[in-house]
């Protein structure tokens, strides 16, 4: 069934629920003498790229190809639009290389048809923290799908991935491959529920008018909660051991320290917004919200082109109920014009979705790690991983 993932060091499906195989690497790593130096073969009309996201040129070809040809929703409504902005950042956190930056070119044009990225990152499993590759941004151009490229990236980003001495992997995916650690579900919140409606990303409930619809999911002006205020750089050792302690109670996390925190939260416009609660008396930071801006192409539709989206990102509740922090974020993001606020299941973000009249979409996403078994399949409450 799965031709290429059954040869791969990942877990497989005849293997779920076997309790007897141990938790960790499913195969040790190999003498860096050994990793295949050369690039894979690809068919013969392509090449090869490195591409350098600082060049305004290569960026541009990258981002264009995506707009194009990246992630659609089951209906082929919307697609996936990063920003150029965005890219670069997902692509460039500490101790990035640019060798992970994987392009596939038609050799007599030079026309970008392909890529695939990785970033590194560390990432704790169980009581472990592993050095691994976040892989994204898997993308074929549609003229040259179905002809088994896919495979060959995911061959060469590993190999690069190995000549830096890193053996393992996580990622996510729409569809299902052997074999998720975790199977999450996408809630959406509507914040401009006309436009919503327009465009069909969501419909008229039984029983309800447009008025009765746009009166159900207003919001208040401004937040609520007092010492509300955007992260800035001087709170990013507070905020990282705040992140770290709360991240510790999940299965698989990332392993953030102030390098990550600076790159990953502080606030970047229109690509990663960050909040956090100050206690006015003691200053002390008690809570911390935080969504990144992806917005999505709107197919075929006569009067709007883009759909303004927030994702979820890392949240923190010690101090502020989950539901007024969140509602808060909602506010920011509503006032910012975003027309809806979107959130995985993962982490404690069950204990405000319904409660904040998020409602379930259609869309699913599933986590893998690659060289890495671990020995249940999440829950989603589990996971304290979010990638971009
Ligand atoms: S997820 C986002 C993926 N991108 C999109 O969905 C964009 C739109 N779609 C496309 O561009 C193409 O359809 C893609 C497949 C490129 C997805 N992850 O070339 P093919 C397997 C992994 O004939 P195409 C993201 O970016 C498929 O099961 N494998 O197919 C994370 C089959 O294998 P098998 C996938 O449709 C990516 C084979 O590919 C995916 O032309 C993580 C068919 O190849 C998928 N999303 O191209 C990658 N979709 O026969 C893995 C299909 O066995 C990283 N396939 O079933 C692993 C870790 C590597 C680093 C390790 C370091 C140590
Ligand atoms: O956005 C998604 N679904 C939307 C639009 C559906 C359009 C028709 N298919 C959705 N809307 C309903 C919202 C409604 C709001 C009011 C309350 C009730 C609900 O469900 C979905 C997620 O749900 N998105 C996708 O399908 C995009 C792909 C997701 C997989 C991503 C793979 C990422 C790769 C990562 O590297």
């Amino acid at each position: 069934r799965h031709k290429f993932w059954e040869t791969q060091p990942v877990g497989q499906f005849k293997d779920l629920g076997d309790e007897s195989l141990p938790e960790g690497p499913i195969e040790p790593p190999t003498p860096l003498s050994e990793v295949k130096q050369e690039p894979y073969n690809l068919p013969s009309p392509y090449e090869w790229t490195t591409c350098d996201l600082d060049s305004e040129y290569t960026c541009n070809e990258v981002y264009v190809l995506l707009t194009n040809n990246y992630v659609e929703d089951d209906e082929n409504m919307f697609r996936f639009n990063y920003s150029k902005e965005f890219l670069r950042w997902a692509l460039h956190p500490p101790g990035y290389f640019k060798s992970w930056h994987i392009g596939v070119r038609v050799k007599t044009s030079k026309k970008l048809v392909a890529f695939i990225t990785g970033v590194p990152a560390r990432i704790r499993a169980s009581d472990t923290v592993v050095l691994m590759a976040e892989i994204n941004f898997l993308c074929v151009h549609k003229k040259l799908r179905s002809k088994r490229l896919a495979p060959v990236m995911i061959k060469e980003v590993t190999r690069r991935v190995h000549l830096e001495n890193i053996w393992q992997a996580a990622y996510t995916a729409g569809v299902v491959l052997p074999t998720p650690i975790s199977t999450c579900q996408y809630w959406h919140r509507s914040l401009n529920p006309k436009k919503l409606i327009d465009v069909g990303f969501s419909r008229l409930g039984a029983r309800m008018t447009m008025s009765r619809t746009i009166k159900l999911y207003k919001l208040p002006d401004q937040t609520v909660t007092p010492g509300f205020r955007k992260m800035e750089p001087h709170d990013v050792p507070a905020v990282t051991r705040l992140l770290r302690n709360y991240l510790k109670q999940f299965v698989v996390a990332p392993d953030f320290d102030e390098n990550d925190v600076e790159h990953w939260l502080l606030p970047k416009e229109d690509v990663v917004d960050s909040y956090l609660v100050e206690n006015p008396e003691s200053h002390e930071i008690t809570d911390f919200c935080s969504f990144y801006t992806l917005p999505s192409s709107i197919l075929g539709n006569q009067n709007y082109s883009t759909l303004k989206a927030a994702y979820s990102y890392y949240n923190v509740s010690t101090k502020i109920p989950w539901i007024q922090l969140m509602n808060d974020v909602l506010i920011v993001a509503k006032k910012k014009d975003y027309d809806v606020f979107n959130a995985l299941d993962v982490m404690h973000n069950e204990t405000f979705l319904k409660e904040l009249k998020f409602g379930l979409g259609d869309g699913k996403l599933h986590y893998y790690l690659y060289n890495y078994r671990i020995k249940h399949v999440l829950r989603p409450s589990e996971l304290g991983l979010v990638l971009l």
